[in-house]
């Protein structure tokens, strides 16, 4: 839901954003440029309001698309910025509200718009508002499987890949297809446990079964469910010892890379639902979905459901 309606509202929020622009560019050749003290302040404060708006839409468009044409950290940034730019609106709200105030109250037989004028307000608004649904229309197919079909407009489809699911990194890129298939392949649980265990798959696969419908909710716009088997988290962590409070860190035979390792904290450790998978819709996991272990949690973004694992440090 959160991550769905995150991508769909941002999408929507484009040509609202241009039509804003649009209508108010005039202003910005205004003479003079400033008046007095208190509109320079609110001038200037349109500069984060403006730059935020346009950095948070583009940013997120290209993260859709994995494309990163900047060397700033996707995430953090995209975060950091909303903050801003809220901060700003708020400004913006602030030093507008007298107007709007004022033009709301005002009755409309008073004040009609001028006919004739090019478009009218209402008309600006009704266009922005259809071009907004067919945004949403052609994407939202990448999180709402009905709408799959009618996805012209998205990167990807959720239903296309193996299993029936997408893949954003294969085995082969992640440069982990021949030490995923090593039949002396072993997961490790160590750090503050009482007993380290070194467990093969058919290790894993004779302990108790749990299955669970989990979605991979991704940050890059998409996200499907699928029915997931593995073993809880927590079981493995009773085997091993962990205290109850234990956190734990999950790690990937991928090398160098941001989604190689992500953290359980307590109450995704504690979640019965949070699995070490090795099957996905009755069929062992492909490789490209982390054969021969990945975790899938609830509550988890899809960058923290690590692929290939080979280890987990408890802590
Ligand atoms: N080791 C590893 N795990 C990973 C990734 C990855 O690149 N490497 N991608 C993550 C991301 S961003 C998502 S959304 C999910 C699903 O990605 P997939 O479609 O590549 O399986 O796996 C996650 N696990
Ligand atoms: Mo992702």
């Amino acid at each position: 839901m959160t991550q769905s309606v995150h991508v769909a509202t941002g999408i929507a929020s484009i040509p609202l954003l241009l039509a804003k622009l649009w209508t108010v560019f005039p202003k910005l050749w205004a003479w003079p440029p400033v008046e007095s003290v208190l509109h320079g302040l609110e001038r200037v404060a349109l500069v984060p309001l403006v730059a935020g708006s346009v950095f948070e839409l583009f940013s997120g468009v290209a993260n859709t698309a994995r494309w990163y044409p900047y060397p700033f950290f996707f995430t953090s940034t995209h975060y950091w910025v909303a903050w801003l730019t809220i901060g700003a609106l708020l400004v913006h709200i602030g030093a507008k509200l007298p107007i709007t105030r004022e033009a709301l109250s005002r009755r409309r037989e008073r004040d009609p718009e001028p006919p004739g004028e090019g478009l009218s307000r209402r008309g600006l608004l009704a266009w922005v508002g259809a071009t907004a649904g067919i945004l949403i229309v052609g994407t939202v197919g990448e999180t709402l499987r009905p709408f799959r079909r009618l996805s012209v407009l998205a990167p990807r489809r959720p239903d296309i890949g193996p299993q029936g699911l997408p893949v954003n990194t294969s085995a082969h890129q992640a440069g982990v297809g021949d030490v995923a298939r090593d039949p002396a392949w072993r997961f490790v649980v160590d750090g503050r446990v009482k007993t380290r265990l070194s467990l093969s798959l058919e290790d894993l696969r004779a302990m108790p079964r749990r299955e669970a419908v989990l979605p991979i909710s991704c940050v890059e716009g998409w996200s499907a469910s699928a029915r997931w088997t593995g073993v809880s988290v927590a079981e493995v962590l009773r085997r091993a010892g962990a205290r109850p409070r234990a956190t734990a860190v999950v790690e990937s035979l991928q090398r160098d890379s941001t989604y190689a390792r992500s953290s359980l904290n307590r109450s995704h450790v504690q979640d019965p639902d949070t699995l070490l998978a090795y099957e996905v819709n009755g069929e062992t996991l492909d490789l490209d979905h982390g054969y021969p272990l990945r975790l899938i949690g609830p509550n988890r973004p899809g960058v923290m459901q690590t692929k290939w694992l080979y280890r987990m440090v408890v802590r």
